[in-house]
C-alpha cells in the first residue's frame, strides 16, 4: 500500500551562517516541490558546536530520517553531524570566502573511512534535496512517485519537438 506523505520534517537542514540562507534555502523550496516537509536551522560546528550536539540528538524524534548540512570556507558542520549520528548525511559546500569555495568542496568531501558525507557540488542545494530525496524514497513510496513526476517533466523540457537536439 503506498504511503501518503507526512507532516513530520524528514530532512533537517542545517547551515554555518545566516549569511548561508539565500543559497539554502532552494533544498527546502526544492524539498517542498517533491511534497518533503522539512526544518531548517542555523547552527555552526565552530560557533555554536553544542547547540549542533543537541540539534542532532533531538532531530530524529520530530521525525528527521537524513541530514542536510550547508557551510562555506572550513566547511565542518557535515562531518561533525556525520559524526555524531548514524543517519544519511549530505554536505553542501557552499562558496564563501576568497577560495569560492573550493575549501568547502574540500573540507566537506574529504572524510575520515568509516564517517561518511555524501557530497554535492559548490552550491548544489537542489541536488542535496533530490538525493535526501532518493534516499528517502526507499522507505517512502509517495516520494518516488514524487521523483518520477518530476523526472518526467524535466524530460520533457527536453524533448519537446520544438528543440531538436541537432541542429
Ligand atoms: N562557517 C560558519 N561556522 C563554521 C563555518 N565553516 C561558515 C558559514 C559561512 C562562512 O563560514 O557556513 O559560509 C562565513 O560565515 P559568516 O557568518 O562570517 O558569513
Amino acid at each position: 500500500m503506498a504511503d501518503s506523505s507526512t507532516n513530520k520534517p524528514l530532512v533537517g537542514i542545517l547551515t554555518g551562517s545566516p549569511n548561508d540562507l539565500g543559497v539554502i534555502e532552494k533544498a527546502q523550496e526544492t524539498l517542498q516541490s517533491l511534497g518533503i516537509v522539512s526544518e531548517l536551522a542555523v547552527l555552526s560546528a565552530h560557533r555554536t558546536p553544542e547547540h549542533v550536539t543537541q540539534y542532532v540528538r533531538e532531530a530524529p524524534g520530530r521525525g528527521v530520517e537524513v541530514f542536510i548540512c550547508a557551510a562555506g570556507m572550513a566547511a565542518h558542520l557535515a562531518g561533525a553531524v556525520a559524526a555524531q549520528t548514524l543517519l544519511p548525511v549530505i554536505g553542501v559546500p557552499l562558496a564563501a570566502g576568497s577560495l569560492n569555495g573550493l575549501d568547502a568542496l574540500l573540507a566537506t568531501v574529504q572524510m575520515p573511512p568509516g564517517i561518511p558525507v555524501a557530497t554535492v557540488g559548490v552550491d548544489g542545494a537542489k541536488n542535496a534535496a533530490y538525493l535526501a530525496a532518493r534516499i528517502l524514497a526507499a522507505k517512502h513510496p509517495f516520494i518516488v512517485e514524487k521523483l518520477q513526476q518530476d523526472l518526467a517533466a524535466q524530460r520533457k523540457r527536453y524533448d519537446s519537438p520544438d528543440k531538436p537536439r541537432v541542429k
